[in-house]
């Protein structure tokens, strides 16, 4: 494998995978394939070798464009999506648009000139655990998923493992926890606190903030969809997971104690409708067959880290801080 083709390459967890195979495969092409939606920092991808990494802008529903693409590639791997649940409740149809008609576009263009596929998933399509079941989420939990979000990712998913089953696509699927890590958009609750913070205002918490994640760095997740895309076997899916359970509340408190401020300097805000209580993945499977290792098991250290870059970057986050800020007023969160 020489050419890969990574969609939604720019944004969080693409952008952060680019840079990782930039640096583990020096003798890869990579061609993102990339809308630059509002979820997009134009300095996400800066500072890459312009020969070995490409990006093209466009749609994933394009289906011109993306045969073109794919035809020239060797793989693809898919992270395009819209990915923001508090978007999904107040305007499903580019979730339904991007999430299950460009996912059916990429396939259909992947099993015509028969190309190696892997689609990345969530872990949001099994809905959620009781905060006292023993039980993680497996590759054999059933589909229950709660948000049009997450609907629209489960949906993605039933796409590709029908495409491996009546068409022969080479593809895999991961399932993957809720990442951290540098490049993420302030939207998203770890930026969301930290930047609050360092602009002198108080983190929110949606209702009582007992809700878990099951928090992953997101090299880790980095990691494993290169291992699934070298080591996969045709039509399995991984789930991946680091063992991260964290209630929100701690996640907040751990945020201002490791910024030097009072631990319980934070407030409470509306909850999101229909807000799933628990996450938690069981990774044996990747572990097991494939060997993947997550590197940054030390929460507290990871999110150091995390923090670290938003104090380094403010160029980087300040300017969508006022206009998801404003989002948010308006919901009362
Ligand atoms: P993100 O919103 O930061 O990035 C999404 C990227 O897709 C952006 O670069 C955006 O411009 C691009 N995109 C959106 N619509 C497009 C379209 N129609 N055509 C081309 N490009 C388009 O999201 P993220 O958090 O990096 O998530 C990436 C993937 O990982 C998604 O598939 C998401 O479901 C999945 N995932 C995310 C998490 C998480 O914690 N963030 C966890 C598990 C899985
Ligand atoms: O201000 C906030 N306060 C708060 O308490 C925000 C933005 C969120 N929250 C809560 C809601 C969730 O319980 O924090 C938790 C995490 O919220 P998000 O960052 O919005 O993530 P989540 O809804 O869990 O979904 C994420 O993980 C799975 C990603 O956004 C998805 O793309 C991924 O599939």
């Amino acid at each position: 494998m020489e050419k890969v083709l990574v969609t939604g390459g720019a944004g969080f967890i693409g952008s952060n995978f680019v840079r990782y195979l930039y640096r583990v495969r020096p003798n890869w092409q990579i061609t993102v394939l990339d809308a630059l939606t509002y979820a997009v920092n134009k300095e996400n991808l800066k500072g890459l070798d312009e020969q070995r990494v490409s990006l093209v802008l466009g749609n994933i529903c394009d289906q011109a464009l993306v045969d073109k693409l794919i035809a020239e590639t060797d793989a693809v791997v898919h992270f395009a999506a819209e990915s923001h649940n508090d978007n999904s409740l107040q305007s499903p149809w580019p979730f339904v648009e991007t999430n299950i008609i460009g996912t059916f576009r990429l396939i259909e263009a992947a099993r015509k000139h028969g190309k190696r596929f892997h689609h990345i998933s969530t872990d949001e399509v099994y809905g959620d655990l009781e905060l006292s079941d023993p039980q993680k989420f497996t590759e054999t939990t059933a589909y229950n998923p709660s948000s049009p979000y997450s609907s629209t990712k489960a949906g993605s998913d039933h796409l590709v493992r029908a495409w491996v089953r009546s068409f022969g696509l080479k593809a895999t699927l991961s399932n993957c926890s809720n990442n951290y890590g540098p490049y993420q958009h302030v939207e998203k609750f770890i930026p969301r606190q930290v930047t609050e913070v360092l602009l002198g205002r108080q983190p929110k918490l949606y209702g009582q903030g007992q809700n878990v994640r099951d928090w992953i760095h997101t090299e880790d997740h980095s990691s494993a969809v290169l291992t699934i895309l070298e080591k996969g076997k045709i039509g399995e899916t991984y789930l991946i997971g680091a063992n991260g359970e964290k209630n929100n509340k701690e996640v907040v408190e751990l945020i201002l104690e490791i910024l030097g401020k009072d631990s319980q300097d934070y407030e409470h805000v509306n909850d999101r409708p229909g807000h799933d209580l628990r996450y938690a993945i069981d990774s044996t499977k990747l572990r097991s067959e494939l060997g993947w290792q997550p590197k940054y098991t030390d929460f507290r250290a990871g999110l150091s880290d995390t923090i670290e870059w938003y104090k380094q970057n403010e160029t980087w986050w300040k300017p969508q801080k006022a206009i998801t800020e404003a989002k948010y007023q308006e919901l009362g969160r």
